[in-house]
């Protein structure tokens, strides 16, 4: 299996610690989407990371569409999702949040990056730090009640709302260092120090 993408990219990122932790064995592609778009243009059209390749050839696009995936080759004892039921769906809503402070973070991010400076538009910028600001602020109510040991969404082991959830936080303060999360999300900040030094995060570090 192929995971094309860099761990710049939370999307992608917050595959490979999945990966990690189900144990499934992939092979990195780090191609960056806006230096070598046509690298990935064989394999999505949308010309966007992550995309994977699987060893029958198929291509799977967009993050949730690839965990799904790799939720229901694990089975159910290494599913990082639930299932069914009361357990899925909240795994599901904080994923969500934490996946759209992700979106917030990028789009923010993406003002500066991708337009002349004389067409930055600043409280875009604002509105969407504020967005992903709010989405990390939830994150932190519950990891506020997780102690030592527990899970976000009160699973009884790692799920995938824990994952996107240190993803979104170590990839917000790399590039937007002014959300000042360590006074913001006191909690959730204790809980990425935790999580960030376990291995199948350690083996997908972000890149210097
Ligand atoms: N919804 C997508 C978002 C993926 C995404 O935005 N990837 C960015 C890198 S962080 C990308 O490939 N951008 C290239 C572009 O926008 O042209 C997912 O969950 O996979």
């Amino acid at each position: 299996m192929q995971l094309i993408g860099s761990y710049l990219s939370p999307f992608v990122r917050r595959v490979a610690i999945s990966m990690n932790v189900m144990d499934q064995p992939y092979e990195q592609n780090s191609i960056l989407a806006f230096a070598s778009p046509d690298q990935i243009r064989c394999h999505n059209p949308l010309i966007r990371v992550p995309t994977i390749v699987l060893d029958d050839g198929d291509v799977l696009v967009e993050s949730y569409a690839i965990l799904d995936y790799l939720d229901e080759l694990a089975g159910d004892s290494k599913r990082l999702t639930p299932a069914n039921g009361p357990e899925r769906r909240r795994v599901m809503k904080d994923t969500a949040v934490a996946v759209g402070s992700m979106d917030r973070a990028q789009w923010a991010v993406y003002e500066y990056r991708h337009r002349p400076q004389e067409k930055v538009h600043e409280p875009w910028a604002e509105h969407n730090d504020s967005r992903a600001i709010g989405g990390l602020q939830y994150l932190d109510r519950l990891a506020s009640e997780v102690g030592e040991t527990g899970w976000l969404s009160n699973t009884d082991r790692m799920s995938q709302s824990d994952i996107s959830a240190v993803v979104a936080y170590s990839f917000a303060t790399a590039v937007r260092p002014n959300l000042n999360l360590a006074n913001a999300a006191p909690a959730l900040t204790s809980f990425v120090a935790r999580c960030e030094a376990l291995t199948p995060f350690a083996d997908a570090v972000i890149p210097e």
